[in-house]
């Protein structure tokens, strides 16, 4: 190719500097990084003014990330990279997960300290200002995907931005823990909360994911979802989210995480003062 003297045994030579004492995973990983890398580069002629760009673009995602904010996860979000992840490490889940519900991706918005709440109480701290809050009865039974027997004990951690495109921590109007809580399925696998119907959203797009989004001609839009995180003692976590069927952006999620198989309906609900709309949506795990 040209003129590029650092060829295929330049990086053969990178990849044999690994020493000794590597971790076989490590080195087996590295090497192939450094592979690809180096013919991805060479292949695309890849210039020192290029190059630089790509490493501002990653020290300004180091620089802008902090506990409310992992700008490098977004940025591999876009580029697809943890919905691919997410799937590789489902699929070596053998045996666990053929009858169990689909994943999705955790996101960047998951808080591991979430308030345990009782079933049926509501994470609507802070209702929506803008008439866009439709109130929702999300409720289901969480079942041995294996045996079709009720889970008892299992915490459902869910989280859910508001109407205004803002999950609870991006937004010094709504109160902390808004739209988010951790239940625990009762004897029966029951669990139930009060939520809002989510709206389509934009991730945040004012760093280096927004950048590239814009250098790739793509929206920041995602569809409505909610966030849940399922887990008990002798089941694989479950990681998951699910889209309201009728939400723009189904086809084109900025962050391609939506699955057919994760597409739930809100239905209207009669004689609850709490809801208008009724999720019925069961888990297996
Ligand atoms: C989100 O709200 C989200 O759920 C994901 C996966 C990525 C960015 C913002
Ligand atoms: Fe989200």
């Amino acid at each position: 190719m040209s003129n590029i003297k650092l060829g295929d045994d330049f990086t053969k030579a990178v990849i044999a500097a690994t020493g000794p004492k590597a971790d076989p995973r490590i080195r087996t990983v590295f090497a192939s990084l450094i592979h690809h890398l180096h013919d991805f580069t060479r292949e695309n002629q890849i210039t020192v003014d290029e190059w630089t760009k790509a490493v501002a673009m990653m020290n300004r995602a180091g620089q802008m990330s902090n506990e409310k904010r992992n700008e490098g996860q977004l940025v591999c979000d876009v580029l697809g990279l943890e919905s691919l992840v997410d799937d590789i490490t489902n699929s070596l889940l053998v045996g666990e997960s053929y009858e169990a519900t689909a994943t999705a991706i955790l996101g960047p918005f998951y808080r591991d300290d979430t308030p345990a709440i009782p079933n049926d109480a509501s994470i609507v701290l802070t209702p929506p200002k803008d008439g866009k809050g439709e109130n929702v009865y999300m409720h289901g039974i969480v079942t041995d995907a294996a045996t079709g027997k009720p889970i008892p004990g299992a915490k459902i951690d869910i989280w859910q931005c508001s109407t205004n495109g803002m999950y609870e921590q991006q937004d010094p109007d709504q109160a902390e823990w808004n739209l988010r809580g951790k239940l625990t399925t009762d004897e029966n696998g029951y669990y139930g909360v009060y939520c809002i119907r989510p709206v389509p959203y934009p991730i945040p797009y004012d760093g280096p994911a927004g950048d590239l989004l814009q250098l790739l001609d793509r929206h920041p839009w995602r569809p409505g979802h909610i966030h849940l995180l399922i887990g008990i003692n002798g089941y694989a976590p479950l990681t998951t989210q699910i889209f309201d069927r009728t939400s723009k952006y189904l086809i084109d999620d900025s962050v391609f995480a939506v699955k057919d198989e994760l597409l739930v309906d809100f239905k209207p609900i009669q004689n609850n003062p709490k809801a208008e709309l009724e999720l019925v949506y069961d888990v297996k795990l």
